[in-house]
């Protein structure tokens, strides 16, 4: 159930612009469609600067924050939104996408083969059940977000 660690569970994953520019949207999709995640929701949108301000609310503090929303809602690319869904995928997705740290992050997750630079990480995904659903709820409207079943989900259930 929702909310169960460990079991069938939704995450908030973006490719930011950085990652859209870079051609590496079908990559990082294809990445959690292999292992098995169900795509329910997705969009391309510039977010507004409320919409930033709020998903890192809790960087609001740190040195970077200005030019961290300054930099997702200039619009020099959209941010790939999407919703994944799946056993696990909160916890999955962060080991998926590596270290926020590219310099920590392990060869073979997302920013450990593709980044250099923490200002340039490419993805985001959610880091808790809270925040999953907190910026789910910021960055979907409900009729956006569309449950849907595998021919034959016996394989991942
Ligand atoms: P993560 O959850 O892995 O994306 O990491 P954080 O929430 O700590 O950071 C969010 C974003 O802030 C990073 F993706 C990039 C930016 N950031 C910096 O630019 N400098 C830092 O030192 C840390 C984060």
């Amino acid at each position: 159930a929702a909310g169960t660690p460990g079991g069938i569970e939704r995450t908030f994953i973006a490719v930011k612009l950085d990652g859209v520019q870079r051609g590496l949207v079908s990559e990082i999709i294809g990445r959690f469609e292999r292992k098995g995640y169900k795509l329910v929701a997705i969009k391309s949108v510039v977010p507004s600067r409320p919409i930033a301000e709020a998903h890192y609310g809790d960087l609001r503090a740190r040195p970077f924050f200005k030019g961290l929303v300054d930099y997702m809602t200039s619009g020099r690319a959209p941010v790939i939104a999407m919703v994944w869904e799946g056993p696990d995928v909160i916890r999955q997705g962060r080991r998926i996408i590596g270290a926020t740290n590219p310099m920590d992050a392990q060869p073979g997750s997302i920013r450990g083969d593709f980044t250099l630079t923490v200002g340039r990480n490419i993805i985001h995904g959610s880091d808790s059940f809270e925040s999953a659903t907190f910026e789910i709820g910021l960055w979907f409207d409900p009729e956006e977000v569309y449950n849907w079943r595998f021919t034959n989900e016996e394989w991942v259930v």
